[in-house]
Formats: C-alpha cells, structure tokens, sequence
C-alpha cells in the first residue's frame, strides 16, 4: 500500500518520457495512485500512448491549455470516468523561442509576454476554476516552477516574469482554495534536460553550473522531483500550502562554488 492509495491525480505536461510530468506520474504511480493524463495536441499523441503503456494507464486526453472549450470537455471526463478526483498536476511552461536567446530588454515583446503569461500561468488559474467542482476536500494542486522566478538567469527573460506570476498565483489559490480543504504548491526544480530545455543555448553550461554550486554537488532527476510531487499530493503534506519547495540539490542557497573551494582533506 503506497501513501497516493486511493487518490486520483490528474496530470497535465507529459511530452515524453522525460518530462517532469513523467517523472512525477511514474512516483504517483509507484505510490498506488489512479492516473489521467492529458497530452498537449495529436503531434504529441503517440508519445503520450508511450508513455501510458510503461506506465500501464489506460487514460489518456487531449487538452491545449489556451483552449477554453477544451478544458470544459476535459472536466467532463473527469467527472464521467472519476466523478471527483484529489490531486492536479500542472506541468506546461511556455514562451515563443526568440524570447529565451539574447538579453531580457532586447529579446522582450508584448505578444511573447502575453503568451507566456497565458501559457505558464493564467492555465493554471482556469484550471483551478473548472477543477473545483470535482476537487475532493484534502485535495492537492502542484504546478513546477523555476528560481528564473526570483533570480536572473540568462536567456530565460519573459519566463522569469511568468513564473514570478505563477508563484505569486499559488498563493492567491491558495487562499481561494484553503476553504474547501484544497492544497495548492510549486515545486521549484533544478535544470532537468528535458523537451523544454532542449532547443536552450548554453543549457549544458548551466547544468555544471548548478552542479558546482549546487550543496549535494550534483544536478536533480525527474524522479527525485516525482517523490516530492508524491508526498505533496499525499496526507503526509496536509500542513503545507501556498509554498515553492525547492528540489534543485540547494542550488538557491548557494553563493560561491564550493567546489572551487575544496580543500586537500575533504577530497575524496
Ligand atoms: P516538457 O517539454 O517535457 O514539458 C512541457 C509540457 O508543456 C509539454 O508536455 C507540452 O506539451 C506542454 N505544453 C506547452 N504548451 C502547452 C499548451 N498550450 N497546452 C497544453 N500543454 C502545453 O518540459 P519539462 O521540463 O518537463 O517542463 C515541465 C514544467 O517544468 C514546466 O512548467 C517548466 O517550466 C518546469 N520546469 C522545468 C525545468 C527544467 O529544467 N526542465 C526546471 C524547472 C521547472
Ligand atoms: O521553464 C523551463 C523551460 C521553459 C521553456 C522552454 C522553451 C523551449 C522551446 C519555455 N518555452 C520554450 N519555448 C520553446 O520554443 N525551464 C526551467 C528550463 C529552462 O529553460 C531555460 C533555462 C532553463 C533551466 C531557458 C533559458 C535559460 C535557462
């Protein structure tokens, strides 16, 4: 018996079976929790049946944030299949690709803005009111965000802004949501090499970046943020909402890189 045994999760943001979402479907899983998934349009269709089979789901459905008809038939085979469910699982992030090269002032436009807030942020505020009505009490929203939110990080320009929005929005549905006994958190991940994070320039600088500065020395894995996601979704965090918890190897409370720093003793 696992510690999701019982609960149905919802999770959105699976491309591949490197995603996030993956990671965190697959914890969800292990933990003996019911899963639907949501896959963005037919071109991601057939990974998304991938990655349904080795998860052994047999639940899949389409969902284009950005469309609001397509969310309201979402929610209906929600409630079809499930009638209520606890957990959702918000992992989509989004900014047009010119907006993440070259310096935040230069590469910024009001359109990129405009569709990385609607995107990365405002989905998940439409899917916490559609959500609702079939979120059972003790239930538990979890979205991924990025220190880009609080620190600058080069190239990720109009993202930064976005999960700013998004973190900021965790804590508004938190205090909207608190009432009908519904959790709402951001795990915020270390750099993964994910889909996402493929077409990024100096994407492998910034992954032996983190892991020098980074306390545990090294960079975080989507199941490491699946476990957490596990134990977010779960009774066990009935204490916790409107936070940002940090699965980055404590990379953001890092200044100089210890590594540099190691003495002759403490190698090993
Ligand atoms: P990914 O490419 O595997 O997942 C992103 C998902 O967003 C994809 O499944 C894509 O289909 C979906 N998506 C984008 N636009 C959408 C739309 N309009 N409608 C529906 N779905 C849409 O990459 P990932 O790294 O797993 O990203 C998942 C989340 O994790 C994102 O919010 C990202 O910002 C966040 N994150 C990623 C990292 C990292 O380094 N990879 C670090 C911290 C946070
Ligand atoms: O949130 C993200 C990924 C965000 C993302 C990535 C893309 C690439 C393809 C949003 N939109 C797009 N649009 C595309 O067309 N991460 C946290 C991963 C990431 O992205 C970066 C990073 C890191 C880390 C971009 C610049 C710098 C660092």
């Amino acid at each position: 018996m696992g510690f999701l045994t019982g609960k149905k999760a919802l999770v959105l943001g699976i491309a591949n079976q490197k995603s996030i979402a993956f990671g965190i479907a697959q914890a969800m899983k292990n933990q003996g929790a019911d899963l639907i998934l949501t896959y963005q349009n037919e071109r991601l269709k057939k990974r998304i049946d991938q990655c349904a089979e080795a998860l052994k789901v047999d639940r899949v459905f389409p969902c284009e944030v950005t469309e609001e008809a397509q969310l309201d038939r979402l929610f209906q085979y929600i409630h079809t299949t499930w009638d209520s469910f606890d957990i959702l699982i918000h992992s989509i992030g989004f900014a047009p690709a010119d907006e993440l090269k070259g310096d935040f002032l230069e590469s910024s436009t009001r359109e990129g803005f405009q569709i990385a807030q609607d995107i990365s942020t405002y989905s998940l505020i439409a899917l916490c009111q559609k959500a609702k009505p079939y979120l059972n009490h003790n239930g538990s929203v979890i979205t991924l965000t990025y220190l880009g939110a609080e620190r600058i990080i080069p190239h990720y320009n109009v993202m930064g802004l976005a999960k700013a929005s998004l973190e900021a929005g965790v804590r508004y549905l938190a205090g909207s949501l608190g009432a009908e006994g519904i959790r709402v958190n951001a795990i915020s991940a270390g750099p993964i090499r994910t889909l996402a994070a493929s077409g990024i320039k100096h994407f492998r600088k910034m992954l032996q970046y983190s892991e020098q500065f980074s306390p545990l020395g090294r960079n975080v894995s989507t199941e490491e943020v699946g476990n957490v996601a596990a134990f977010l979704g779960s009774d066990l965090a009935s204490g916790i909402t409107g936070q940002t918890l940090y699965v980055d190897a404590g990379f953001n409370i890092s200044s100089l890189p210890l590594y540099n720093f190691k003495t002759s003793n403490e190698e090993s």
